[in-house]
Formats: C-alpha cells, sequence, structure tokens
C-alpha cells in the first residue's frame, strides 16, 4: 500500500473526500418563518434531521452584508495584526486550531461572547468601531431569529409556557457565543479529488446554533447517525439551524443534535457566522416535563450547562459528548 503524506501546507489537517454533485442533499427542510405552518415544520425538520434551513426571516440583506464585509475586510489583515486580535481563547482570533485539544481545520476564525443582544463589552475584539457596529447589528438581528425559532418550536411541541425554550437563552446569565469563520480556499489540493477539512464533523453542545454562509458551499451534514454526510446547498439569504446537545436532552431524544462538519472549498473563500444559543451556567438540562410521557424516564442523568460546557472543552470535537451522561 502506497501512504501518501498530505501536501505541506495542510499537515496535521485531516483530508476529506471532494465532495461532487452527487452529494448534494435537495431534501433540506425549509421553513417560512412568516408562516403559520412554522411552528409545526421546524418539529418535523428537527425530529427527521436536527437541522433546516428558514427563508422569511425579515433580517435585512444589508445587516448580513455589512457583517460580510467587515469580516472580510478584517481577514484581509497582514497575518501580525490579526494575531493581535488573538489568542481565540477565551475569546478572539483564532487560526487553525479549534478547542484546546488538538482538533485542526483549514479555517481561521474570530470567537466572541455575546451579552444580553450584544457583542459583550469584557471582549475587546472586534476593536474598530465599523466592524463592530456590523457585528452589533447583525448579532442583534439574529437572536430575534433564535428567538423566534425557539418560540415556535415550543408552541409546535405543544408547551404551553411559548418561552420554555427562549427565556433559557434570553434570561439573565444567557451563555450566547459568537463565532465568524473564514476558510480559505486551499488551492494546493485542487484536482486531487480531496479536500481539506475546514471544522471537523462534531455536534454543537448548545440549544441552537443558527449560521449564515456567503454562499460558499462547505457545509455538510451526516444523515442516518452519520452514515452518509450530505452538501448542503449554500444559501446566502437564508439562516440554517442546528439542533445541539442540550436541545437533545430537553427534548428526551425526540429531536437530535445534528453532527456537521465543513469541507474547504479549493477556489473560493467561506464566509460563516454562527449564533449559538446556550442557557446560564446553572440551567439544569432535564427533559421538559411536559414532553415526558406518564411513567417516561429522562434518558440522560441530570446536568447543568455549566457542567455540560466544561466536560466538552474537555473532548475532542468528534467526541459524542452526551454518551457520558447518558443513562445505560
Ligand atoms: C462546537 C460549537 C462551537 O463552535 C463552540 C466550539 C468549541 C470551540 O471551538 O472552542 C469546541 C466545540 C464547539 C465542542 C467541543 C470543544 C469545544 C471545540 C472543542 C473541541 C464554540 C462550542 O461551544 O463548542
Amino acid at each position: 500500500m502506497v501512504v501518501l503524506a498530505n501536501p505541506p501546507v495542510v499537515d496535521q489537517i485531516p483530508l476529506l473526500r471532494s465532495p461532487g454533485p452527487r452529494d448534494t442533499f435537495s431534501g433540506v427542510p425549509v421553513v417560512d418563518l412568516s408562516s403559520p405552518a412554522a411552528a409545526r415544520a421546524i418539529v418535523d425538520a428537527c425530529e427527521r434531521f436536527g437541522f433546516f434551513k428558514v427563508v422569511n426571516h425579515g433580517v435585512p440583506a444589508a445587516t448580513m452584508g455589512r457583517a460580510e464585509s467587515e469580516a472580510v475586510r478584517f481577514f484581509a489583515q497582514a497575518q501580525a495584526d490579526k494575531d493581535r486580535a488573538g489568542p481565540a481563547y477565551p475569546f478572539g482570533y483564532g487560526s487553525k486550531r479549534i478547542g484546546l485539544n488538538g482538533d485542526m481545520g483549514w479555517l481561521e476564525y474570530l470567537l466572541l461572547a455575546v451579552d444580553s443582544a450584544s457583542l459583550s463589552d469584557a471582549c475587546p475584539v472586534p476593536s474598530t468601531a465599523a466592524f463592530r457596529s456590523a457585528l452589533n447589528e447583525y448579532v442583534a438581528a439574529v437572536r430575534k431569529v433564535a428567538v423566534r425559532v425557539l418560540e415556535a418550536m415550543a408552541e409546535g411541541l405543544g408547551i404551553a409556557d411559548a418561552a420554555a425554550l427562549s427565556s433559557m437563552v434570553t434570561g439573565a446569565g444567557g451563555d450566547q457565543v459568537f463565532r465568524v469563520n473564514h476558510y480559505p480556499p486551499c488551492p494546493a489540493l485542487q484536482g486531487l479529488g480531496c479536500s481539506a477539512t475546514g471544522f471537523g464533523e462534531h455536534t454543537d453542545p448548545q440549544l441552537i446554533s443558527v449560521l449564515r454562509s456567503n454562499g460558499t458551499s462547505g457545509l455538510q451534514i451526516a444523515l442516518r447517525d452519520g452514515a452518509q454526510w450530505v452538501s448542503v446547498p449554500s444559501d446566502r439569504d437564508a439562516f440554517f439551524v442546528n439542533v445541539g446537545d442540550s436541545l437533545q436532552v430537553l427534548t428526551n431524544g425526540r429531536f437530535k443534535s445534528v453532527k456537521h462538519r465543513v469541507v474547504t472549498n479549493s477556489l473560493k473563500s467561506r464566509v460563516s457566522f454562527i449564533y449559538f444559543a446556550g442557557p446560564a451556567l446553572e440551567q439544569r438540562i432535564v427533559p421538559l416535563p411536559e414532553l415526558l410521557a406518564e411513567g417516561e424516564e429522562s434518558l440522560y442523568k441530570e446536568f447543568t450547562w455549566g457542567e455540560y460546557k466544561k466536560a466538552a472543552y474537555k473532548t475532542r470535537l468528534g467526541d459524542n459528548r452526551l454518551a457520558q451522561f447518558e443513562k445505560r
């Protein structure tokens, strides 16, 4: 057997088979957020895929466009200037290293804290007024979308309190994180049939994540428990929503957190914004009582978001983080 080494530029970054047209998934559920049928459609999508696309969300294209151009401008700076906005942990600029346990991807990013509806003042990055105000405008808007999605979800699940899920995020201490990812093209791999891993496979730990990209493909989701990876057709005008591990537990497994990853494009740069809606650290993550049938027990041992988050940061990206909390 001939073992080929990674080309030096992607040394240490796992390679993936380049997606082809046949990998494109035409079945992404589309939810019209302005429709009365949204609640039912969201629940259905969360049960089937843990993933859906949101249209008619009301966020002006200009809000998304401004944040995108400011992000492009930030990432176009000299490396030394970007490094001054680092390190990524707890918050700031990072490049290639993801998390604290050795995961690597072909990307650079900003990891930012959100307080209430804007970037946290304790987070000095981004430092320029134009970038900061563009991101603040975007964060305020995407957070509203997340709240509407969580309210529709509660309605679709038949929970009397419409704010049962959304208030976990908007209440005091809600742990909201915002991420700006830039996946530069990787021309060294062009024509080789493989692509660099941009962001390796994982599930998100929070309740939901709301993503918007610049229209460059790369996002893939796993179907049938990871048996098949499919490419999500990009759409710069829409948001994509992922179910996270905490929502899986809150619904006692009725919704599944979706495994996803990003494959780098060899020619086009991808810029994405992801808003992660997490609860306060002390929030207990247990199935909502109204979702448990009589006599039905939680599939998970009880934990708080703070405990889960702490445990998550000790894991590798691709680990099954919920496994240690499953009752056997
Ligand atoms: C995945 C979802 C979010 O991007 C994130 C990621 C976090 C990080 O990049 O620092 C983690 C990852 C994410 C889950 C497991 C741990 C923590 C990297 C990693 C290996 C910001 C988050 O909240 O969890």
